[in-house]
């Protein structure tokens, strides 16, 4: 049987006689349920929602949008669908809580800015459940009219908790003693900071590695000539590797930017900081080799020497840790072939270095195989921001200028 009802405003706490009608919710015809809103209204301390007790369909709006009203003025009048007598009750006491709410809220709003639980705009089943729950309702983003959150709001809130704490639970920690003795070996300050940052570079940042081989056998003869010059430093491959890179760093400056966070602009830079990993007894550390495009081999080999002295006694300072625009890792004084560097970001591009050896090259002008000093290198490049193709003409042309080194000598 229908009935109809009217939602009379109830008293708003001690000391608020009237409030303004600043938002009406509803309108003839409206089909509405229980606890959702009819009206906001705005006292001079507070603002608050009036919600239905009724499930029905609004027949008559009796307020006006700027008017004020007083306590048992007619906002609206509802048809109901269904029997509410029993549920009338238990809603009465949730709209008396509210209320309590409210007041709570109006005494509050002058003397904090912080925001408590009662000024979140929900229904006083949603305010119950959460505490229930105990959901603070500061962490449910409300999907509703002015951030108003619903019952699935919270819904969505409980289970996206429940499924981190399923992942958290597929995380935890395996005995693997139970196949065997084990050692628990804390990790170093440096290794975990390392690894925090390789976790998200990996993750952020789409790369792909091109792999080549220089011809370094000019350069190799010009290093032992300088080396035989200045006795007091020595000359590795690195600083040749620092300038050859710097170069080509000039001629294809995609390679020396950096990408905007809103990853539409790319920032080209017109200075050459190359960033070398250096490996140490607590983990890889990259110092940088400023402005390697002002300075020549011996500059750079003195500094490397001392860079790489400081790095393995922790004497660096953390000014000589940043800024670098690319960055060499070379694994060539210890062996192997190749390797996949990870990009270092905000940095595009890293080079990897191996060891070089004596391989047969074929000449044409000799028609023979001739012994060729080789280094492999290996280019890990952002994609986003290089393409492969770009990648392969980089490598080329920094083998062409390894190669030049042979008229140095
Ligand atoms: N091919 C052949 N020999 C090489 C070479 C190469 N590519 N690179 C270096 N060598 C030789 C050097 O000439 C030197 O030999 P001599 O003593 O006969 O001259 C010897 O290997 C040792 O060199 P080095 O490694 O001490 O010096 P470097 O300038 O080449 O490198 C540094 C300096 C600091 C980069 C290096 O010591 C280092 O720490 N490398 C490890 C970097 C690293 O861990 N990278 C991995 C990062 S990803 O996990």
């Amino acid at each position: 049987m229908k009935k109809t009802h009217t939602i009379r405003l109830p008293h708003l706490g001690e000391g608020v006689e009237s409030a303004d009608v600043s938002e009406i919710l509803v309108s003839p015809g409206d089909k509405i349920n229980t606890d959702e809103p009819i009206v906001v209204l705005e006292s001079d301390k507070a603002s608050m929602e009036i919600p239905s007790d009724i499930k029905g369909t609004i027949q008559e709006v009796f307020i006006e949008k700027g008017k004020e009203i007083i306590a048992g003025d007619k906002i609206v009048s509802i048809v109901s669908e269904e029997p509410t007598e029993n549920k009338a009750k238990e809603k009465e006491e949730e709209k008396q809580e509210e209320t309590k709410n409210q007041t709570i809220e109006k005494h509050t709003a002058h003397t904090t800015t912080k925001k408590t639980e009662h000024t979140f705009r929900t229904s006083p089943s949603v305010r119950k459940l959460a505490r229930e729950l105990q959901i603070s309702l500061s962490d449910v983003k409300g999907s509703g009219k002015k951030g108003r959150i619903t019952r699935e709001d919270l819904i969505y809130e409980i289970k996206d908790r429940m499924t981190k704490k399923g992942a958290d639970r597929e995380k935890q920690e395996i005995d693997y003693s139970q196949w065997g003795p084990v050692d628990f070996i804390p990790l170093s300050k440096v290794k975990k900071i390392t690894g925090t940052r390789m976790e998200s570079a990996w993750r952020e940042v789409p790369q792909v590695t091109q792999f080549d081989k220089a011809d370094i056998s000019g350069l190799n003869t010009y290093r032992k000539k300088l080396n035989k010059e200045n006795p007091t430093i020595k000359i590795t491959f690195l600083p040749f590797l620092i300038k050859a890179v710097t170069k080509a760093l000039i001629k294809f400056p995609d390679l020396n930017s950096s990408l905007s966070v809103d990853k539409k602009t790319l920032i080209h830079k017109r200075y050459y900081h190359i960033g070398v990993a250096v490996d140490t007894p607590g983990g890889l550390v990259v110092p940088v080799v400023k402005n390697t495009n002002k300075k020549d081999i011996i500059e750079i080999s003195k500094e490397l020497e001392d860079i790489s002295r400081r790095s393995r006694e922790k004497q660096l300072k953390p000014e000589e840790l940043k800024g670098g625009t690319f960055t060499i890792s070379s694994l060539g004084g210890i062996g192997g072939t190749y390797f996949s560097p990870i990009v270092n970001p905000p940095q595009v591009a890293i080079l990897g270095v191996s060891k070089a050896k004596k391989e047969p090259v074929f000449s044409t002008s000799k028609n023979s195989f001739m012994p060729k000093d080789i280094l492999p290198i290996s280019l890990t490049y952002d994609h986003r921001v290089i393409d492969g193709a770009q990648a392969a003409v980089f490598t080329k042309y920094l083998g062409s200028v390894l190669l030049e080194f042979l008229q140095e000598t």
